[in-house]
């Protein structure tokens, strides 16, 4: 801001004066402020975390300021504050507190630095007179206490008419150098502590203030495998280190306990093993049922996570089989049971159930011809009810975002309520059963109503083959959705409605149109979601954004599913064209990284671990499409990250990893806060390095932190290390992915619809031999889009498990000589909506000697 002069700062501290309390210390004209800097973020350069406010205004970042509307009727100064937490005060230190202000119109206000809890000592207190051109301010004071969480706030309450209240430069300087936390990162040279692929790439980063190469060596029992020099990188801004890459590619044999060795530093223990991934898909995926709202968690499926239903209805839970909405919202009450608590939290948000179950469901759908989920692999209630488990996993959290659409004859009827949660925050540890918080449905959005359009339309086509009803219900579900949202389309949730539950709100919902058409268009082939989507912007643009997708930005859903679900759209070469694309920006930015990152912005995000598994998303889905090898290396480096090979030397993935991360914030896998409680399971992810550091802990301990140093496996650091259903769903599908078997190579298939009628079809199948040796017995397996049965079928045998057909040769057409091509055929059942030629074949041959 632009400083007064001189003489104007002279007379205002003078006016001041008269006005502070009489028991806080003289103010003192402005005079350069000694010591160091107690508060976190003063000067809004960037936003205004980690400052919060009252529940009835609302923190703007305006202009590099401070702002709140300040609302009008309220009888205190304390109805409406504006602060900061943990300031640590040293005793007989003295202050210089400072900031600048305005009001608009002209208003008094109190600033205060007090305890934060009753009494509330007020160890300055002052009454600026705030002004709407504005001024600055400036007290010195003495603690009289030593005290590690002080609060800096402001109290704007009091005025009978509403005001607009703005801060900047807030400036509390003196006492101690603020606590400088060392993170324990052991060794320097870091790897992925899980392993490597035998055949995939192997890296690894050392840190070192040495700028030439050095020497490695790979040791195993003992014995050096393997020696080469490092490449130097230079400084790397994710983590402020000088470093240098390691390259052991060339190493393919299977072991345990490899270490690496250099510049003096042997690295943590880890493998080169073939089945690296198929615990942690497994692991990730389990993760769901512990979420589970509405049911008894089973001590005999989850040892040690036994727990009774949350929010069925029994007291002291207050939901939620009849949950009102807020005042005012709505004058009904919904059944809402079911579905997955989103986080560490109680609430259930439909926008990010929406992102959570549709990439769950996704995790099935792209392997569907595989048959490597089944009914049985997860140990859940479902098990050997002959649906593949993870599909019945979804069906939990799928059955509650329906329970959330208004129903016919309400306002908004066909639109769905944003979310449902406590009227207030709860603390920590509290076992979902035990949350005594008043639940409540809040308003309708298009955001929460097209995630339901689009994850319902996914779940028509995915259950069909085993639930006809629960799939026509989900397809008229997302129509009435689609329906709602075309004549409702910008009903925003409010940014300021975050008590007691994340606020979810997204002013933009024109990418979730573009994902929830595009997933009506691959169930149905109609017309008008065709057209929507050739017509959406988003199905054109460079989608691909270096700070990956997430609830809120949803268009990369669409692409995704154009561009990996078999349909018939017009340009859809150009769709899976724009995949390689995306991937490939991934990959130059993981090339340029040292630490091997798809993901490189000066600031990581909240829950940056998240962006980047799904930027290993787009790299998956563009090896699925092109058989490239160098997109599977990609997502096999980008692991590395996830496990280990990062600037704090630590697995995020609990349970993974000889050091990994396991007090992730939740309130009931609170062990950190009473034992008698677990950790959070097994293949658990924590959000990561988030730059913002808004929660408490984080800023007590790293504050300047460069990106990958914003974390802190503390279960109070909410910002850096919480656990959720949209972050550990990526990282199930790319564990899936990992853990599956490649496609077999050497054969072309061809499969031919060669007739269509109302209730069936005919298709043909050809393998051709393109390699040099004879196959000697084979099976050839592919999966229909949804309904579709085998009738009659020839010259091979066919059997069909869910959408799923595998076909296996017959006596006479076992062999299959090089360049020899064997046909078979079959009349099939029509369903609702599109036969699309498959496009994954997943080919199993005998070959001969
Ligand atoms: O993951 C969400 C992140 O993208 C937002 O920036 C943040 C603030 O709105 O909220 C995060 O989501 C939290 C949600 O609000 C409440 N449940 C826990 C979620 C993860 O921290």
């Amino acid at each position: 801001m632009i400083r007064p002069p001189a003489w104007l700062a002279l007379s205002l501290s003078t006016a001041l004066a008269a006005t502070a309390l009489a028991l806080a210390p003289s103010p003192a004209a402005a005079e350069p402020a000694e010591g160091p800097e107690q508060i976190v973020n003063g000067t809004f350069d960037t936003g205004t975390a980690p400052w919060w406010s009252t529940a009835n205004t609302a923190l703007e970042h305006d202009d590099g300021r401070l702002c709140a509307d300040v609302p009008g009727g309220t009888a205190n100064p304390w109805d409406v504050i504006i602060g900061q937490n943990d300031i640590a005060l040293a005793k007989d230190e003295t202050y210089a507190f400072s900031f600048s202000g305005t009001a608009s119109p002209g208003r008094v206000a109190k600033a205060l630095i007090q305890l934060p809890v009753d009494p509330w000592t007020q160890f300055l207190a002052v009454n600026p007179e705030l002004s709407v051109s504005g001024n600055d301010y400036s007290y010195t004071f003495t603690s009289p206490v030593d005290l590690p969480n002080a609060q800096v706030v402001f109290q704007v309450g009091g005025s009978e008419t509403p005001w607009r209240f703005c801060v900047d430069d807030v400036s509390l300087k003196g006492g101690a150098e603020p606590e400088v936390y060392v993170p324990d990162t052991g060794p320097r040279v870091r790897v992925n502590m899980v392993g490597y692929l035998p055949g995939g790439p192997k890296k690894a980063t050392l840190v070192t203030e040495k700028t030439e190469p050095v020497a490695w060596r790979l040791e195993r029992d003992g014995e050096t495998v393997a020696e080469g020099e490092t490449t130097p990188r230079g400084v790397d801004a994710s983590s402020g280190q000088n470093v240098h890459s390691i390259d052991f590619g060339s190493v393919e044999a299977a072991g345990t306990g490899y270490t690496l060795t250099a510049d003096g530093e042997t690295s943590r223990p880890f493998d080169i093993a073939d089945d690296l991934y198929g615990g942690l898909k497994t692991d990730a995926l389990k993760f769901y049922y512990t979420q589970r709202s509405g049911i008894e968690i089973r001590d005999d499926l989850r040892p040690g996570y036994g727990r009774p239903a949350g929010h069925l209805g029994a007291a002291p839970n207050q939901g939620d089989t009849e949950v009102p909405c807020q005042q005012g919202v709505c004058d009904y009450t919904l059944d809402v049971r079911g579905g997955w608590y989103d986080a560490g939290d109680h609430g259930k948000y439909v926008v990010n159930g929406g992102i959570s179950v549709h990439q769950v469901m996704s995790v099935f759908e792209r392997a569907k011809a595989d048959g490597t989920h089944r009914d049985g692999d997860l140990d859940i209630p479902e098990s050997g009810n002959g649906v593949p488990d993870v599909l019945d996993e979804a069906r939990w959290e799928q059955e509650f975002l329906l329970r959330m659409q208004v129903p016919e004859g309400r306002p908004h009827a066909g639109m769905v309520h944003h979310k449902i949660h406590d009227a207030a925050w709860t603390g920590l540890p509290l076992l979902p059963h035990l949350d005594p918080q008043k639940r409540e449905l809040h308003p309708v959005s298009t955001a929460a109503t097209l995630n339901l359009a689009a994850t319902a339309a996914q779940a028509a086509r995915l259950f069909a083959p085993y639930d006809a009803e629960f799939a026509a219900r989900n397809l008229q579900a997302a129509r009435r959705a689609w329906a709602a949202a075309k004549a409702d389309p910008a009903r925003y949730a409010d940014p300021a409605d975050g008590v007691g539950g994340g606020a979810y709100n997204d002013n933009d919902v024109t990418d979730e149109f573009y994902w929830a058409a595009a997933e009506l268009y691959i169930t149905t082939g109609e017309k008008e979601f065709r057209d929507f989507v050739l017509a959406s912007p988003h199905h054109t643009a460079d989608i691909w954004r270096e700070r990956g997708f997430d609830w809120g930005n949803t268009a990369q859903l669409g692409r995704l599913q154009l561009a990996a679900v078999p349909n018939g759209l017009p340009d859809r070469a150009r769709v899976r064209a724009s995949v390689l694309e995306g991937a490939d920006k991934y990959l130059a930015v993981q090339e340029a990284h040292p630490y091997g990152l798809p993901y490189n912005p000066p600031d990581f995000d909240w829950g940056s671990n998240n962006l980047i598994l799904n930027n290993m998303v787009v790299m998956a889905v563009a090896h699925d499409i092109s058989g490239e090898a160098k997109y599977r290396r990609g997502v096999l480096e980008g692991m590395d990250y996830i496990l280990g090979r990062n600037a704090l030397n630590q697995s995020y993935v609990t349970g993974y990893g000889e050091v990994a991360a396991k007090n992730q914030h939740s309130r009931w896998y609170a062990r950190q806060l009473d034992p008698s409680l677990p950790n959070p399971p097994k293949g658990t992810l924590s959000g990561g390095p988030n730059s913002a550091i808004q929660d408490p802990v984080a800023q007590a301990k790293l504050r300047g932190c460069k990106p990958q140093f914003c974390y802190i496996d503390d279960i109070e650091s909410w910002s850096t290390n919480e656990l959720t259903i949209n972050w550990n769903a990526p990282l199930a599908w790319i564990a899936s992915f990992l853990a599956d078997p490649l496609p077999a190579g050497d054969v072309k298939v061809t499969y031919t619809n060669h007739g269509q009628w109302p209730e069936g079809f005919n298709t043909q199948v050809t393998i051709t031999n393109t390699g040099k040796k004879a196959i000697e017995g084979w099976t050839l397996r592919w999966s229909f889009l949804g309904g579709q049965r085998v009738r009659r079928h020839w010259n091979a045998e066919l059997s069909q498990d869910g959408a799923a057909v595998t076909a296996k040769n017959e006596r006479h057409n076992r062999v299959i000589k090089p360049g020899a091509s064997v046909t078979f055929g079959f009349i099939g059942a029509e369903a609702p909506g599109p036969n699309p030629k498959p496009e994954r074949f997943v080919f199993n041959g005998t070959l001969a000697r």
